[in-house]
């Protein structure tokens, strides 16, 4: 065919690949195996460029290591529960389950269109009861672990959505989904005891060589571990003493004052009955208020005296209680011991309540500081101590360490190790979730901590509803409005029970989604564990930079956890992950709804082919870098592919079937060097992830080709025959479609997928090559060409290789072999 009409080849080729299941893995058991996963999506109706652009580099490599022989394993998946569904439901009525299922087949059906190379044999819908069964059997085992436990505890309760809601989706006191304000409320929870790995989740970090630094350096952060040391503080007048938790022990001596949480336990007690008035206002207004307004960035900090005074343990002087907004009852211990010399907090709260400021720590380097009146902000590094007793002239390391173990050995104190990390709180109010496999039973279970459902008795599954009647949007959570469901026999007496009606966070169920495609029907256990062996840790992981702490580190929790169950035998999930840049519009801006900049990636197919969408996004930079979309640039990518097929076809009846056993020279050489060329550069580029040059390498191969002119000689037509193979060969990752159509018109009974990536040859890559002429017993024999970095042994090697030379050589005795730099070789034989 003369013309590029991708629309007539594409849907062909992905149907022969899936007849040919081509992209199955495990077929290739004697292969070393290659787990490439991407992010598996939330189903909503559309792809976006974002999801296009994720999936493709994973595709790219997914290809490219077929055709290095491994055992690829690239499977996909839904990521089926959660809110928008369920909040979709409540305003249209329409059941989550249908709508869920509807946004799968057109996801599906574009993603199809796009030609991914996807096992979709192993497809998992997180909603599908042969799914979530496995969520509530991990928490069952869980909590028989003690890794699961209910506590009540303070919720950030979203009044829009009507649910509780984590830290990191509190945006402002507002909810980061609808904009609704959040509030505090108590609630009983079920939570993960993630802070149980929280030393291992850290210090393996470390061993996660292949991961961005921006990724593993907020998962420190937000593991947060803090070495520090409790100090007890005896209070004044009082059979009482107030524990503080530090960082800097070392400043211990320029403790000026102490602060507690306004609803510390100890503040009733403390406060002198002149301030207690007072006192009692500031904790009422602080109670009323959220933690996130309290400790929002632009709150001001505010304390109050409780008229009380403390003993500092070192100096024996006496300093004042106060309580603040700053201060949490849940961390450390609620309580803390100012420095305002040394903290920039303390610093400006002491100069706001005229509080005084002792410098005990001069910096190793730089200037003195001026006595602490005369201080104009905090100092807050280590240095050397001064004013501290016995401790003056130590190091704050040494003198850290000292202080912690005198406080051990005194028994008013001890070095600690704390860490930010909290535990995972995952009960939600939400229909769209696994239901949390739990009754409540008075007469077994008065406490109220729930027992669990009989393994046997799995999946407990979610009811059918009447929409408009459960998903209100108010009130209970909806399950609680199913009495048929939520009403069940207790599994201890078979008395009347109730059952746990909340559901699970979506996040469990991308905990563990990458160990279920290893084997998606497997019913003795979530996977089998011989296929963990086989395939797991995922050895490229490629998905948004956004998941950096959540997502990423609950799923490094669970792999714990299936270790710990004898299911797995990996330390960590993914060896190598790549974080993808965002896909701008032209404007420069995140394409989005918001801005009108979108560009929907099923018109480009439509209008230029899944090539053309495949290798200009992968052509329009890096993966880890953010690109502005150019509709130019796609018509760029798309006249590349037309002349890579007016290449094809305009040579195709002299060439397809040409073959010429050698020597090439002169014009039929330089088509070979330009291919191989070709070729190396693709390979090399793939290797180090840098797919846009793979792709400006393949570009400039085509260009060379259109230089040599058209191929006359036998040798010519051969060298281009193979030129156009190799093309289709560097193409396949990126355009696959086209890679396949042309490699079938040039002969190949394979699909490209399925054949070996080829090797360049290294002789024809080097930049120089010289021409030797051979010589045997002084007779011209054979012309060579050679690299011009080549030394005698390679001229010598590349000589005796050569047919004519061989057949002047054979039986003989190489006498002498006389070299000639840069000109001949002579072989005297007898
Ligand atoms: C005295 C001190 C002197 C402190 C100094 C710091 C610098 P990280 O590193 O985040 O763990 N703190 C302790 N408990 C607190 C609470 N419940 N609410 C608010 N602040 C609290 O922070 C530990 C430091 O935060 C502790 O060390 C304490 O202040 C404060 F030059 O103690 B520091
Ligand atoms: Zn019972």
């Amino acid at each position: 065919n003369e013309r590029y009409e991708p629309q007539a080849i594409e849907g062909k080729w992905q149907a022969r690949w899936d007849e040919a299941g081509i992209f199955r893995a495990g077929k290739r058991p004697g292969a070393p195996k290659k787990y490439v996963l991407e992010m598996l999506p939330y189903p909503s109706g559309k792809m976006h460029m974002g999801h296009v652009r994720n999936y493709l580099i994973g595709d790219v490599y997914a290809r490219y290591f077929l055709m290095r022989g491994y055992d690829v394993l690239h499977p996909m998946g839904w990521d089926a529960f959660g809110l928008p569904a369920e909040n979709a439901a409540i305003k249209e009525g329409v059941h989550p389950a249908v709508r869920t299922a509807e946004n799968i087949v057109s996801f599906k059906k574009e993603m199809k269109s796009l030609g991914y190379s996807y096992d979709w044999e192993r497809e998992v819908n997180t909603s599908a009861p042969e799914y979530y069964r496995w969520n509530q059997w991990f928490f069952i085992q869980m909590l028989e672990r003690g890794l699961v436990y209910r506590r009540f505890s303070k919720v950030n309760w979203c009044t829009g959505c009507h649910t509780v809601i984590a830290n990191e989706q509190v945006k402002d006191g507002v909810c980061e989904r609808c904009s609704s304000p959040v509030v505090d409320k108590e609630m009983p929870e079920w939570a993960f005891r993630i802070t149980r790995f929280s030393q291992d989740l850290l210090s393996s970090l470390d061993t996660l060589k292949e991961w961005p630094d921006r990724i593993t350096s907020m998962q420190r952060n937000w593991i947060g571990r803090s070495d520090g040391a409790e100090a007890d503080f005896r209070v004044q007048g009082h059979d009482a003493s107030l524990r503080v938790f530090t960082t800097r022990v070392d400043t211990i001596y320029g403790c000026t004052y102490v602060v507690l949480a306004p609803d510390h336990k100890l503040v009733a007690q403390v406060t002198t009955p002149e301030r207690r008035a007072e006192v009692a206002a500031f904790v009422k207004r602080m109670a009323a208020q959220s933690k996130t307004e309290r400790m929002g960035e632009g709150t001001e900090k505010e304390g109050i005296f409780t008229g009380a005074h403390a003993i500092n343990p070192f100096t024996g002087q006496q300093v004042p209680i106060w309580i603040a907004n700053f201060v949490l009852s849940d961390y450390g211990t609620g309580a803390v011991m100012s420095v305002p010399a040394h903290d920039e907090r303390d610093f400006s709260f002491a100069r706001k309540y005229a509080l005084p400021v002792k410098v005990v720590i001069q910096p190793a380097t730089g200037d003195k500081l001026p006595a602490g009146e005369a201080l104009e902000a905090a100092s807050t590094e280590y240095g050397v101590l001064v004013d501290s007793g016995e401790y003056t002239g130590k190091t704050s390391e040494v003198a850290r360490q000292e202080m912690a173990k005198k406080l051990e050995q005194e028994g008013r104190g001890k070095a600690t190790v704390t860490y930010r990390q909290k535990d995972w709180g995952f009960s939600r109010q939400r229909y769209w979730g696994t239901p949390i496999p739990i009754v409540y039973c008075e007469k077994c279970d008065p406490e109220r901590q729930g027992i669990p459902v009989p393994v046997e008795q799995l999946p407990v599954r979610l009811p059918e509803i009447d929409v408009q009647e459960v998903l209100t949007g108010k009130g209970e959570p909806p399950l609680a409005k199913v009495p048929s469901w939520v009403n069940t026999t207790c599994p201890k007496c078979g008395g009347p029970a109730r059952r746990e009606a909340e559901t699970m966070d979506t996040f469990v169920d991308s905990c563990w989604y990458f160990a279920r495609y290893l084997s998606p029907h497997y019913d003795a256990a979530p996977f089998d564990p011989k296929e963990a062996q086989r395939f797991l840790p995922v050895d490229i992981y490629v998905g948004g930079p956004e998941h950096a702490v959540m997502h990423l580190l609950y799923f490094r929790f669970w792999t714990r956890v299936m270790k710990l169950l004898g299911l797995s035998p990996v330390d960590e999930p993914v060896t190598r992950l790549i974080t993808q840049g965002i896909v701008n519009g032209p404007d420069g801006r995140k394409m989005s709804k918001r801005w009108g900049n979108v560009v929907a990636p099923a018109s480009i197919v439509q209008k230029y082919g899944a090539d053309t969408a495949r290798a200009y996004v992968m052509f329009a930079g890096p993966p880890e870098r953010d690109f502005d979309w150019s509709d130019d640039q796609v018509e760029g990518v798309f006249r590349f592919l037309k002349r890579v097929w007016t290449l094809a076809s305009t040579h195709h009846a002299a060439v397809a079937g040409a073959t010429h056993a050698g020597p090439f020279e002169g014009k039929a050489l330089e088509i070979r060097r330009a291919a191989h060329k070709g070729l190396k550069r693709v390979s090399e580029a793939i290797e180090r992830l840098s797919f846009n040059t793979a792709i400006a390498g393949t570009m400039e191969c085509v260009n060379a080709l259109y230089a040599t002119g058209t191929p006359e000689t036998p040798a010519e037509k051969a060298a281009m025959a193979e030129a156009v193979r190799l093309l289709a060969a560097m193409l396949t990752p990126f355009a696959p479609h086209i890679a396949d159509e042309i490699a079938e018109a040039y002969g190949s009974k394979e699909l490209t997928v399925a054949q070996a990536w080829p090797d360049f040859d290294p002789a024809l890559v080097v930049d120089d090559v010289i021409p030797y002429a051979v010589q045997v017993n002084g007779k011209l024999r054979a012309e060579i060409q050679v690299p011009a970095n080549a030394v005698e042994a390679d001229v010598r090697a590349a000589a005796e290789a050569d047919e004519r030379v061989q057949a002047a050589i054979t039986g003989k005795t190489v006498r002498k072999f006389v070299f000639v730099p840069k000109r001949l070789v002579n072989f005297v034989v007898g």
